[in-house]
């Protein structure tokens, strides 16, 4: 049994939850009774299910300052950060709370006269969630309120780093479905090992390296998966930009929260002929944006998550030959690492890294095709940006660029829960998450067939 301890990464002498890991007895148990819950929870109408995501959306409403404390402590995001993620979550809540009542499949031709085809979507049981600690409460609840919504019980595995807001969230949830239907397993990555072979689905956020693992594990034990993993995302600015603009949505994506989202931006791609002005501008914008303590309001950058992520990122910048602009070292209070901007060149170690920090490096290209291809020449896949004021080079950028995502004069970060979310390549595996594609991921289509010969008699 191991204890596992959350700190506040600001004070991080002080301990936001301490709980011992669940025994393999305890993930029996509770996958055995999600098995049973879910077994009945599919069988509520889609009406019922849909009051109940309402419920739990307004029931976070009405704590929605005591969610966005929690946050704020555990992770350090800053408040102004969490506020919006509280409120995103509560949306999405509702969001999916509605699709409960959609149509869940499809009438086709029968093969002979009088038959009747159609499909139904039907939940996949009891499914895994496996989550990160940088949007402790917007990703479980962008793949539960899904997974609930059209059917299945949900057994959330989050990551230590933010376990009282997952325990806060389960209990929320679960005081507006019936017992067992979602359930908390408190563990690291043995605890995901022992829980894989009792679901039927596992849907996964975090690192490639973790994301791999359960994507093999999920193909030998045959059950369907999701995996987003990480990220190296490009804004491309070129000539014709407004660069004042572009300054301050890029500084915005790559430092916001200290770089931490797998959206974020860690590679500044320029056209040559503006290099100077966009970099100036880029410091400039970098050096006015708050850092410190994530419970004050003008703070938009706060302490990466612990001392090791912080002593990873300042590896990564002494492995990088680059020339530091601004930034470049640890700051006195908590895991506080001052944003980063690094100028490089092409094939720079930097550029292949994910640093997950307020780091991202500056690269300049002689032309838009240039540009163009060094976005895409990266491992990873999941966002990509263009700041440009001409639209067929904007659209160009769309069609050739290999991502997930892509953004025109609009920042690498934020994810419209409406809208499907996921990459190419290393970043991503299996289908998107959110939107219309959530509810394909967690349904199965049953194709029924009523042959038309009994109606004829
Ligand atoms: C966002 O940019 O608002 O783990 C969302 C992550 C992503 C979510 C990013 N899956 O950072």
């Amino acid at each position: 049994m191991a204890l596992l301890t959350s700190v506040d990464p600001y004070r991080p002498d002080e301990v936001v939850v301490e709980r011992p890991d669940a025994t393999p007895r305890e993930i029996e148990r509770a996958a055995a009774s999600a098995a049973r819950a879910g077994r009945a929870w599919r069988h509520t109408t889609g009406p019922e299910r849909a009051r109940a995501l309402h419920a739990a959306a307004a029931a976070l409403d009405a704590r929605r300052d005591e969610f966005t404390a929690l946050l704020v402590r555990e992770v350090g995001k800053p408040v102004g950060e969490a506020a919006g993620e509280v409120r995103r979550s509560v949306d999405l809540l509702h969001y999916h709370a509605t699709t409960a009542v959609l149509a869940d499949g499809e009438h086709l031709p029968g093969g002979e006269p009088g038959a009747l085809t159609y499909t139904v979507r039907r939940p996949l049981g009891a499914v895994a969630l496996v989550t990160p600690w940088n949007f402790p409460l917007a990703i479980p609840l962008w793949k539960a309120a899904p997974a609930l919504a059209v059917g299945n019980a949900v057994l959330l595995k989050p990551s230590t780093a933010a376990l009282a807001t997952a325990t806060a969230l389960v209990e929320l949830l679960g005081e507006h479905v019936p017992d067992g239907t979602v359930a908390l397993v408190a563990g690291e990555g043995d605890v995901v090992r022992a829980l894989l072979p009792h679901v039927d689905a596992v849907s996964f956020t975090g690192s490639t390296a973790v994301g791999r693992i359960v994507v093999r594990a999920a193909a030998e034990l045959g059950i369907p998966c999701q995996a987003e993993m990480g990220g190296s995302n490009p804004s491309v600015v070129l000539a014709d930009a407004d660069l004042d603009a572009a300054a301050r949505s890029i500084a915005g994506a790559a430092m916001a929260f200290a770089g931490q989202k797998c959206t974020a931006t860690s590679r500044i791609i320029v056209e040559r002929a503006v290099l100077g002005g966009l970099r100036e501008r880029l410091v400039a914008a970098v050096e006015q944006l708050g850092v410190g303590d994530p419970a004050s309001p003008g703070t938009a950058v706060g302490p990466v998550i612990s001392d090791a992520a912080r002593s990873g990122a300042l590896a990564a910048l002494a492995r990088s030959g680059g020339r530091v602009h601004t930034g470049g070292a640890a700051l006195d209070d908590g895991f506080l690492l001052a944003p980063t901007l690094v100028e490089v060149d092409a094939g720079d170690a930097l550029l292949a890294d994910e640093v997950f920090a307020p780091v991202a490096a500056v690269v300049s290209a002689p032309d838009a095709d240039a540009a163009f291809d060094l976005a895409s020449a990266t491992p990873y896949g999941l966002a990509a940006s263009v700041y440009t004021r001409d639209l067929d080079a904007a659209l160009r950028f769309t069609e050739q660029v290999d991502t997930g995502m892509v953004r025109v004069n609009s920042p690498t970060t934020g994810a419209d829960y409406w809208a499907p979310f996921g990459g190419t390549k290393a970043s991503s595996y299996g289908p998107h998450e959110q939107g219309a594609a959530a509810r394909e991921f967690y349904t199965r289509p049953l194709t029924v067939t009523l042959g038309g010969g009994f109606r004829q008699r």
